[in-house]
């Protein structure tokens, strides 16, 4: 239930401040981007839907690439991991954009003859339209009803505009046990009392709301349900607000784990959310990988992790993001321990850690906030309307009490303003199309055959990666989902294998890696020689004995 106490002042502010961050695309528009692409290039573009949410919206689908896509080794990229980051939706949609608007050039065309692109712009469109609704606030869940609080009552206490400016901001209630105080650097926001340095706090800080079913909680079960982040199987986290019923709960979850699974061809998957392993990559941590159910990365895959963040951060300038942990049911863990795939994933942006401005007095900072950094970079950047100030209200659960509503606008952290979007999309489409210039490449070199005598040949034969990347993910080893490479010796009715398998699979080969193999065949004539697997394409050789 969302109220609107103050309408009228609202509808005022409402025009004069919520849309400061402007340019962002809805879900219409972004479906009409997408449907622009495939009429503009047929050829190299298909979309379908993999799925209809609970709030009746398609879930998108772009395979890109040249010919018979499944054939060749893949990426894929996901946006609207997160239903509050928009920013990953255009950084998707962007990226599929700027590559076939440069698909005349020999250099992308030669990629997409190589490399097929999985495209799925927004994996919550539900939860993303709450940016461009009356009340802006951010939202993760889909449309599906849930009882978050499991009291029996479905959307029973959302937030609520008390100072009715068209969004939610934070509310702070002055109290002896308030562990909030005002943040010194910048009186505007609050930061958490420090109670080890004999700090005293002040205020209790909350999201703006009411507890509009007198349980105790605030805003604890508003409008959407499921979120897609926490939707997914590994170390699904049961039982939580947005982690729906049971992993893969949701439709359009399910539709996206279908469409992947079918494509054996992905080798790495590349996401847009909070989590990242990108500008700061997971390191091996020896005691994880020991037990039964593998919970941290293998000592090759972070290997892998750490070049491929080299080249995200010779790429691109997203400075200062911190590394993150990641909560369980998300998207970047199930891509690489249930996908078996390399998986990776970044925010895109974050706000850049500033420096005083001495020339306007500004002093450095005390102690380390983000929203006080934030407000600074805003400023210094000319950025209107990211904050709004505290207004005394009337609170009818703190009766007699100061309570103010303000703070810091919603999204702002974790979307830029629209200006830097196209340079973030340009530089992470850069990164994802040199990502793609690591591809794992099969070949088949030092061929070699030598007469034994007794009709007796014996074959040598060097299989190598020309590939940067692994052939495949080490943790891909263990899983069904991936296909190890395959090499086959195709023998005549006349040739025998006296030494040597007709048919074996190796386990994932190092970049750059190589692994001779020897046979004795019996018998003359020709033969054929292959070596491949979806992820690293497949070479051929006749061999006359
Ligand atoms: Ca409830
Ligand atoms: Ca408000
Ligand atoms: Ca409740
Ligand atoms: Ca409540």
């Amino acid at each position: 239930m969302i109220k609107k106490l103050t309408a009228v002042i609202g509808i005022f502010l409402f025009a004069a401040t919520a849309h400061a961050q402007n340019g962002y695309s809805n879900y219409a528009q972004q479906t009409t981007q997408i449907n622009t692409l495939a009429k503009t290039y047929p050829q190299l573009v298909k979309v379908k839907s993999i799925a209809k949410t609970a709030g009746g919206k398609d879930t998108w689908m772009l395979t890109i690439g040249n010919g018979n896509t499944e054939t060749k080794p893949g990426i894929a990229i996901v946006g609207g991991v997160e239903g509050n980051h928009l920013l990953g939706m255009e950084m998707a949609i962007g990226f599929a954009e700027k590559l076939l608007q440069a698909s005349h050039a020999d250099s992308i065309k030669n990629l997409l003859g190589k490399t097929s692109f999985y495209v799925f712009p927004n994996m919550s469109p539900d939860a993303m339209e709450q940016y461009f609704a009356p009340l802006q606030y951010e939202r993760q869940g889909n449309a599906s009803q849930t009882d978050d609080d499991r009291d029996g009552k479905l959307n029973e206490d959302g937030y609520d505009d008390l100072d009715g400016n068209g969004k939610i901001t934070w509310m702070r209630i002055e109290s002896p046990v308030g562990d909030y105080k005002i943040n010194p650097d910048d009186p505007r926001v609050l930061i958490k009392a420090d109670l080890t340095k004999g700090e005293k706090g002040k205020y209790l800080l909350l999201p703006e709301g009411i507890d509009n079913d007198k349980d105790g909680s605030f805003n604890e079960d508003g409008e959407g349900g499921v979120w897609f982040n926490k939707n997914l199987s590994f170390k699904h986290p049961s039982f939580t607000q947005g982690a729906g019923e049971f992993a893969v709960s949701e439709i359009e979850t399910k539709g996206l784990l279908d469409n992947l699974y079918q494509l054996f061809n992905v080798y790495a998957v590349v996401s847009f959310s909070s989590n990242n392993n990108l500008s700061s990559p997971f390191t091996y941590v020896a005691v994880n990988p020991v037990p039964r159910v593998v919970a941290g990365y293998l000592e090759q895959d972070a290997k892998t992790n750490a070049m491929v963040a080299d080249l995200y951060n010779k790429t691109n300038s997203m400075k200062d993001a911190p590394k993150t942990n990641p909560a369980g049911g998300d998207f970047l863990s199930w891509a690489y321990y249930h996908y078996g795939r390399f998986s990776y994933s970044t925010p895109g942006w974050f706000v850049p850690k500033t420096k005083p401005d001495t020339t306007k007095k500004e002093k450095a900072f005390a102690s380390e906030d983000i929203q006080a950094n934030y407000l600074r970079w805003a400023t210094q950047h000319g950025i209107p309307a990211v904050y709004t100030e505290w207004k005394k209200i009337t609170h009818p659960d703190f009766p007699g009490q100061n309570v103010e509503v303000g703070g810091l606008d919603p999204f702002v952290l974790i979307n830029p303003p629209y200006k830097l979007v196209t340079e973030i999309v340009k530089t992470h489409t850069d990164f994802i199309v040199k990502l793609a210039g690591y591809q794992p490449e099969l070949d088949i070199i030092n061929l070699k055959t030598e007469k034994l005598g007794a009709g007796i040949t014996r074959i040598t034969a060097t299989v190598i990666n020309r590939g940067a990347l692994p052939s495949h993910a080490k943790l891909g080893e263990r899983s069904y989902w991936v296909k190890r490479i395959n090499v086959k010796l195709d023998t005549e009715k006349n040739q025998s294998v006296i030494s040597g398998k007709k048919i074996q699979l190796l386990n994932a080969l190092e970049g750059y890696g190589s692994r001779e193999l020897s046979w004795l065949i019996k018998g003359s004539g020709k033969l054929i020689l292959e070596a491949g697997s979806p992820t690293t394409g497949s070479k051929k050789m006749e061999i006359s004995l």
